[in-house]
């Protein structure tokens, strides 16, 4: 991994601290992971003239959550008084949108275009920001992740990100009524916002 230095004062710290903080939560594959998303995230920041400091940020931060146990979750909807309509999912969903406030209380990181990707890297979002978009596809594409369709998606998102985005609402939401699971209504919001927009994807 090349060697990136924080001078925005986005995290009281140096990406390596931050790393460390981060480590303390994830086993060695999800860590590993979180890398490779930060990796792709900042080549996507490069190609669409987003702020790299906040795609590595991002990337490393998207998954803070993702192993804590569910009455960690349910204690921070309660806590941070979040739509309760979200007792009714489980950590497919709550790791980037409760997750967010975690990262935001624990790490001292109140970035909300940061907090956004991390909220909405699961669902995505009617409106997502360059960065938004960024670490929401960069999830999906990172050299670890091996899907029939990923090749096309990683060549569709090198030509327009938000073509990406589209490609990838389609494919998930497809996915998750093939196999007869609970559709969270903000995804389908997502679909409706971006699908037809791209006729092509
Ligand atoms: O956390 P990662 O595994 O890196 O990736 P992710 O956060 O994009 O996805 C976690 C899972 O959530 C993935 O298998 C797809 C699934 N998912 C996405 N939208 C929905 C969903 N699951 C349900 N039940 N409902 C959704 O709307
Ligand atoms: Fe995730
Ligand atoms: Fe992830």
């Amino acid at each position: 991994m090349t060697k990136r230095t924080y001078t925005e004062n986005i995290f009281a710290g140096t990406r390596q601290d931050l790393l460390d903080r981060i480590e303390q939560h994830l086993r060695p594959k999800r860590f590993a992971h979180v890398q490779r998303v930060e990796q792709t995230a900042v080549k996507l920041a490069q190609a669409n003239n987003v702020d790299e400091e906040k795609a590595s940020i991002a990337g490393l931060t998207h998954d803070y959550a993702k192993q804590r146990p569910d009455e960690d979750f349910i204690a921070a909807i309660k806590q941070y008084h979040l739509d309760p309509e979200l007792l009714n999912y489980g950590n497919a969903i709550w790791h980037g949108v409760v997750g967010a406030e975690l990262v935001k209380h624990e790490l001292g990181i109140y970035d909300e275009d940061i907090l956004n990707a991390i909220r909405h890297h699961t669902t995505g979002a009617v409106y997502m920001s360059p960065l938004e978009q960024i670490v929401y596809m960069a999830d999906y594409i990172e050299p670890g992740r091996d899907f029939p369709d990923v090749d096309e998606a990683r060549k569709i998102t090198a030509e327009d990100l938000g073509a990406g985005v589209a490609f990838q609402t389609k494919h998930t939401l497809a996915y998750l009524i093939e196999n007869n699971q609970k559709v969270y209504p903000k995804t389908i919001d997502t679909y409706n916002a971006w699908v037809p927009r791209y006729p092509n994807v």
